[in-house]
């Protein structure tokens, strides 16, 4: 008989859904929206839905395997972690630890997925990847500005005059957001987008700013000039609660309103009406993460978060410099998980840059390479110098469901379960407060095992093994440690399977920040505020803009994330390069045709199609499309950092583009 079971989405997403998961005879059958989930509301996406197919597809990975003379064989288990336990065994001894890298990102928001980190911590450390390809540099300027990166809980939205969105893809990417601002716009706050891309989210706007890429920092700039000279600042705020504001003075001074709306591509009287929007308080921003994929993404996130104060709209109900809420992340007692004291030894490689090291880093260099919850391959920038790092090492071992492109080059690939076959606590820092509790529903196919458990059995082989001798429960209340003391406790989560954390759903009201002043900081120790610009644009680098004149964005797909769905759809997917109308205008592009877009790092070739609406000499492919249906566009992709060093400039890229030739 099919039972449905309340559960929780475990992918990196803004919105942590709750789940209503109907299970018969030993098998997922489908995957709804649980409609008692406080934000989430019986509303999820295509992506949490195919997690049936994502368990249950044929072409899951279920057994342990090697490659011998370049095929896969199955073995065994215990042959499998033998072998990986007397190499890592024998590169500690011979090499040090650090020859080890551990490649990961976040493809699993469960709490114990962070179980690698305590792997690989008591076994003496290795090579860590550090920073972010997706928020690192924007994390990095609000702690710099504020102290930490927090957000306004959902629902304060509803006291908000006017709403910003800018550079977030919501109805695309946080469709909890997105309704959220259908509903403000119907109770009368008024809705603008600021984007290169005329998106889903632009379409139900009072207003589509559209912008040159990398600029928005500009922009800001602009805001605020139109804000003093309307006399709309709030000299109260400036006065009692930042430092540095003179400093700002003089940035702002630096350039005219004609020089800024040249470079942003944003006419006078819209940078204008902007600055009378956030006077007009309260006034929300909500910062998505395509902004800061650029080389100076940390300074353009910070003059954002400068204009929202200046203008009074922190700290403040309906206000806010929304961009992430890693209060949530920081309520759990991570270190007690992952035991960061136990590392004798270890070495950062900046995660957009891991190649890179792999190739040119010695004493020691890296023998092996294990990645977890990742797809390097496909998702880490300049694809093809990670491929070339990637079969560089002796030993490649990936942990996967599938044979993804970096799967594919394993020495040992490790099938592991999905979120249905084990019990974890899924949150996400990005939107909302509430942690949900997902119980295993389901056992898994063939003989995949979780990663906590190959990590156990990896343990018990080098000689550490007690510090993994813990139950479920004992793990998960492990990592609550701290809540538990204000009464979050791990029975009651199991109960309700959805709670909410106790942090702060205005942030700054009381105005004290986590900066070393206590203040907000317009200047910090780390630096002014500057104008900067991307590092491939027409106003920063002349000569690659002579070769490459076009803005490549590589945005986050609908109907995958990232490259975990596209081997999952039907009809098959393909590269779909999404070109302004005044490049198919100049280029005589029709819709359908094949073209061919490049640079000096790689190229791709996809089918046209024409943004109508979006901004001028901008193209859009959208990321995680694989290998074998024409990906990655990623090839494409500059692994530079950001200014602030703990982000990618993924977005920060030009390109050119041209009609392939039927030579059919
Ligand atoms: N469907 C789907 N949803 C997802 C994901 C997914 O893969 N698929 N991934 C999840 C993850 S991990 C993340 S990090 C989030 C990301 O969520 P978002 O931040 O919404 O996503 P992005 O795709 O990075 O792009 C956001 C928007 O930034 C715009 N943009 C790019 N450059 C600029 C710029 O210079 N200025 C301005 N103003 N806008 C710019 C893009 O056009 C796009 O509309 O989404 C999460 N949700
Ligand atoms: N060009 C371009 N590149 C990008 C981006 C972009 O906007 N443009 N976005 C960046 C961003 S924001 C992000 S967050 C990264 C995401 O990069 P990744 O996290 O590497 O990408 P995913 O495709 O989500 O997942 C990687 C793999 O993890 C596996 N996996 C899922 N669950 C588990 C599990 O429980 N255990 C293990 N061991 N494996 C699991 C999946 O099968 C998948 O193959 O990509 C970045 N790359
Ligand atoms: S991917 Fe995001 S929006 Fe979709 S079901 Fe999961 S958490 Fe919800
Ligand atoms: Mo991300």
């Amino acid at each position: 008989m099919a039972e449905i079971h309340r559960s929780a989405c475990p992918l990196n997403c803004w919105d942590n859904c709750g789940f209503l998961v109907t299970v018969e005879n030993e098998k997922i059958l489908k995957i709804e929206g649980d409609p008692s989930h406080p934000i989430t509301k019986g509303n999820i996406c295509g992506r949490g839905r195919m997690l049936e197919w994502r368990t249950n597809s044929p072409e899951r990975l279920v057994y342990p395997l090697k490659k011998v003379n370049g095929v896969f064989k199955q073995i065994s288990w215990n042959q499998a972690l033998d072998e990986i336990a007397v190499k890592l065994r024998e590169i500690k001894e011979e090499c040090g630890s650090t020859a080890i890298l551990h490649s990961h990102d976040y493809a699993n928001n469960g709490i114990l997925k962070n179980v690698d980190q305590r792997f690989f911590n008591c076994y003496g450390g290795v090579t860590e990847v550090v920073g972010s390809l997706c928020w690192g540099s924007g994390i990095e300027a609000q702690k710099w500005d504020f102290g930490n990166a927090i957000s306004h809980e959902p629902d304060d939205i509803f006291n908000s005059r006017n709403i910003i969105v800018w550079g977030r893809n919501a109805a695309r990417t946080n469709m909890h957001f997105y309704q959220k601002l259908v509903e403000a716009k119907k109770r009368g706050a008024k809705v603008y987008v600021i984007d290169p891309i005329f998106n889903a989210t632009a379409k139900m706007a009072d207003e589509y700013i559209s912008i040159l890429p990398g600029m928005d920092g500009i922009l800001a700039v602009g805001i605020m000039k139109e804000i003093v000279r309307l006399g709309l600042k709030d000299r109260n705020f400036i006065q009692h609660f930042t430092i540095g504001y003179e400093d700002l003075v003089q940035l702002i001074s630096t350039i005219s309103l004609e020089e800024i709306s040249e470079i942003t591509e944003v006419p006078i009287d819209v940078i204008s009406r902007l600055a009378k929007v956030y006077g007009e308080r309260p006034t929300s921003t909500f910062m998505g993460l395509g902004l800061q994929r650029y080389e100076n993404g940390g300074n353009t996130i910070r003059l954002i978060d400068a204009l929202v104060a200046v203008s009074g709209n922190i700290g403040i109900p309906g206000g806010g410099a929304n961009y992430a809420n890693i209060q949530v992340g920081q309520s759990f007692s991570l270190e007690e998980l992952t035991l960061p004291n136990r590392r004798e030894n270890y070495r950062q490689f900046p995660i957009m840059k891991q190649a890179e090291e792999v190739l040119k880093t010695t004493n020691p260099g890296i023998q092996m390479i294990i990645v977890t919850c990742g797809n390097p391959l496909t998702q880490v920038p300049d694809s093809n110098v990670v491929k070339e790092a990637f079969s560089s090492v002796s030993t490649l071992v990936v942990v996967e469901q599938f044979m993804t492109d970096t799967a594919k080059m394993a020495d040992y690939v490790l099938p592991t379960v999905t979120s249905f076959e084990e019990e974890d606590l899924y949150y996400s820092s990005m939107y909302h407060h509430y942690v949900n509790y997902g119980p295993k529903l389901v056992d898994p196919p063939g003989e995949a095992k979780s990663d906590l458990w190959i990590w156990t059995q990896l343990a018990n082989r080098l000689g550490f093994g007690e510090d993994f001798h813990y139950t479920r429960d004992q793990w998960l209340k492990m990592c609550l440690k701290t809540l538990e003391e204000k009464g979050f406790i791990l029975e009651k989560l199991k109960e309700q399977y959805t709670l909410d954390l106790p942090i702060k759903k205005v942030p700054w009201d009381n105005q004290k920040f986590q900066t070393p002043s206590g203040k907000y900081e317009f200047t910090s120790n780390q630096g002014k505020l500057k104008l900067s610009l991307p590092a491939e644009s027409k106003w920063s680098n002349k000569e690659l803009f002579k070769k490459y004149p076009y803005s490549l964005l590589t945005i986050h797909p609908l109907r995958s994330n990232h490259s975990q769905n596209y081997h999952l759809l039907q009809p098959e997917p393909f590269v779909k390069v999404e070109v302004a109308q005044n490049i198919a205008e100049r280029l005589n592009l029709n819709e359908g045709d094949e073209v061919r877009v490049w640079n000096d790092r790689g190229d791709i070739t996809g089918i046209v199609y024409i943004m109508k609406k979006s901004h001028s000499n901008t193209i859009n492919i959208d990321e995680g499309i694989w290998r074998k249906f024409g990906g990655s566009v990623n090839s494409l992709t500059s692994s530079k950092q950001s200014d602030n060093g703990l982000g990618s400039t993924l977005y920060d890229c030009l390109v050119n583009i041209k009609k392939q030739m039927n030579c059919r």
